[in-house]
């Protein structure tokens, strides 16, 4: 059975001029700086978000874990949201092998941090505390409801950050995402931040991968603990090159996402026991409750779900999180839809 996979946007299979693309990628040895076409993806994707270098990483979670790594040295603090990411669901790689120190603040609704909850948590120069390095942002905010985060608020932060003495890492997974629904450029949204990751395998479709960008500098100290992470991949360019080709071809097209993720909304919200508790998607991301009136488990709801041939995942207790991308069209919206409305008459 072909499914509407709306699990989330990683789960895209790479398009056929990927594949072509990834068949013809001429190569090197990445490790010695060698490979033309990870090259290449590194210098674009530094271009388009106005840093000076890239580095090419296996996924978000390594980009995230590097980065901070790199801001960050044993016992430091870096201050992030309870929501955030890489709180969550990055194996708390950050203390588990960097030894960082975190500290959570809670996530605004909208994904934010409070300014004033972000200075109050600066350590002062105490030998009792950890010394702070670091803030950490995500935009767009995933577990927040695919929110984005501004222009302006990213340029408040940074500047605090700045003011202080700290440095600010962007965990930027879906920042084209945030551009196109803010009607900005990633470049932009990037300005204020001293390190952004973005992720080539999610909306924009690559099979993997993700960009970490900085300062030439940055980036050095960046690639030694890539390798020290073991990600130092020899042959890459075989998959930067579907990065090349994600980063001409579909960054342009993720408005049609955030569309469908719209219309996916208003018509589940229509059915009798469910509610969309944080509101109309911003971006990509529909989360949807299930009222405890419905007679069913959240379980036996994906299950009927996926027998009618549609994939849904579970993002809380009787909630679901649904996720537009490219390879789910409108035919695939409305059998979401009405799948989810005969599982509920
Ligand atoms: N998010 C995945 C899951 O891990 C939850 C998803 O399905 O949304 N930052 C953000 C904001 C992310 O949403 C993710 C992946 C990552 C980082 C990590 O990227 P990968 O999976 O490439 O390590």
């Amino acid at each position: 059975m072909e499914f509407v996979d709306l699990r989330s946007d990683t789960v895209t299979r790479p398009t056929p001029a990927m594949r072509e693309a990834m068949a013809r990628a001429e190569v090197g040895d990445d490790v010695y700086g060698e490979d033309p076409t990870v090259n290449r993806l590194q210098e674009m994707a530094a271009a388009m978000l106005g840093k000076e270098a890239g580095l090419f990483v296996a996924s978000g979670t390594m980009g995230n874990l590097a980065a901070i790594l790199a801001h960050c040295g044993r016992g430091d603090e870096a201050i992030l949201g309870n929501k955030a990411h890489t709180f969550l669901f990055e194996a708390g790689g950050i203390s588990a092998l960097g030894g960082v120190h975190s500290c959570q603040l809670p996530n605004q609704p909208d994904g934010s941090l409070a300014l004033e909850e972000i200075e109050a948590a600066i350590r002062p120069d105490d030998a009792h505390a950890p010394v702070t390095r670091l803030i950490c942002l995500e935009n767009t905010h995933n577990r927040c409801g695919g929110t984005c985060q501004s222009v302006d608020y990213t340029r408040a932060v940074g500047e605090l950050a700045h003011g202080r003495g700290l440095a600010i890492h962007l965990d930027g997974a879906r920042l084209f995402n945030a551009a196109a629904a803010l009607g900005v450029s990633a470049r932009e949204l990037a300005a204020p931040v001293d390190s952004v990751t973005f992720c080539l395998s999610k909306g924009l479709c690559a099979p993997v991968g993700s960009v970490l960008c900085g300062s030439r500098e940055f980036i050095r100290k960046a690639h030694r603990i890539r390798k020290l992470l073991g990600g130092g991949m020899r042959q890459a360019g075989i998959l930067a090159a579907a990065g090349i080709v994600a980063l001409e071809t579909m960054v342009d097209r993720l408005g049609e996402d955030h569309a469908r993720a719209r219309r996916l909304a208003e018509g589940l919200a229509r059915l009798p026991g469910l509610s969309l508790p944080l509101g109309m998607p911003a971006t990509n991301m529909v989360f949807l409750a299930l009222d405890a009136s419905v007679p069913f488990s959240t379980r036996q709801v994906v299950e009927e779900l996926r027998a009618r041939g549609v994939l849904v995942g579970v993002s809380g207790k009787r909630q679901f999180r649904l996720v537009t991308h490219y390879w789910v069209d409108d035919a695939g919206v409305a059998q979401a839809v009405e799948a989810f409305g005969t599982i509920l008459a």
